[in-house]
């Protein structure tokens, strides 16, 4: 059997790990699976039950989306996503995994976070608290057209999915919001050819549950 990658479309994890996988052509079948409803075959492979995972040939098991994009370019980086000041990308995607995400989370599902809120408001505070990434974001952007300079890096690959929440949150607010060269980033990367390539819909991965019939 070859490399099985176990995913949820709308992850944004799982985002940076496909765009990684699709760039350095490794070869895998992908499993859609339902965050809700996992299948017993990803929760053996890595039982804390967070997707991307990725299963190899040998055995060996990749549950971290950095690592798997790590282990991606370093097998094939054809754009130089790896050529860069990798200290500062991993400070930059520590902040956004860390920080901004923590922020992100409690703005857009304030109904999870805060019993007072209603199924669908936003935390506008929580918001404020994210903004102070973004702010940073801007400020490189505005003298780059990349976060780590001239030329796209795994920095932009891991980061984008989370910005693309925080600005769908409330669109209205993100399209006149102080952050020009964000946006302008945000939707190069949105609208690019890798991107819709790797937010393909595919069926559920329901081998296991056919497998798992009693036999009639
Ligand atoms: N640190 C992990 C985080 C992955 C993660 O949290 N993924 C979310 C989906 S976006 C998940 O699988 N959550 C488990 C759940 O919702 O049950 C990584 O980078 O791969």
């Amino acid at each position: 059997m070859g490399s099985v990658l176990y995913s949820f479309r709308r992850c944004p994890y799982a985002m940076r790990a496909r765009m990684a996988l699709k760039i350095s052509g490794l070869d895998y079948e992908h499993r859609e699976v339902l965050l809700r409803n996992k299948p017993q075959a990803m929760l053996d492979a890595s039982p804390k039950g967070t997707v991307p995972v990725f299963v190899l040939s040998n055995g060996q098991i990749i549950d971290e989306s950095l690592d798997l994009m790590r282990f991606a370019l370093e097998k094939n980086d054809p754009k130089s996503w790896l050529d860069c000041d990798l200290n500062e990308a991993d400070g930059l995607i520590a902040e956004n995994d860390g920080p901004f995400k923590h922020h992100l989370d409690r703005y857009k599902y304030a109904s999870r976070y805060d019993k007072n809120a209603k199924r669908g408001d936003t935390d506008k505070s929580e918001r404020h608290s994210a903004e102070q990434t973004v702010a940073k974001y801007e400020n490189r952007l505005q003298n780059s057209s990349f976060l780590l300079g001239s030329a796209q890096s795994i920095a932009d690959i891991a980061i984008f999915p989370f910005l693309r929440q925080f600005a769908n949150a409330d669109k209205d607010w993100w399209d006149n919001a102080p952050y020009p060269a964000v946006r302008k980033w945000l939707d190069r990367h949105v609208t690019g050819e890798l991107f819709k390539s790797i937010m393909t819909k595919y069926p559920l991965w329901e081998a296991e549950q056919k497998l798992t019939k009693p036999f009639s």
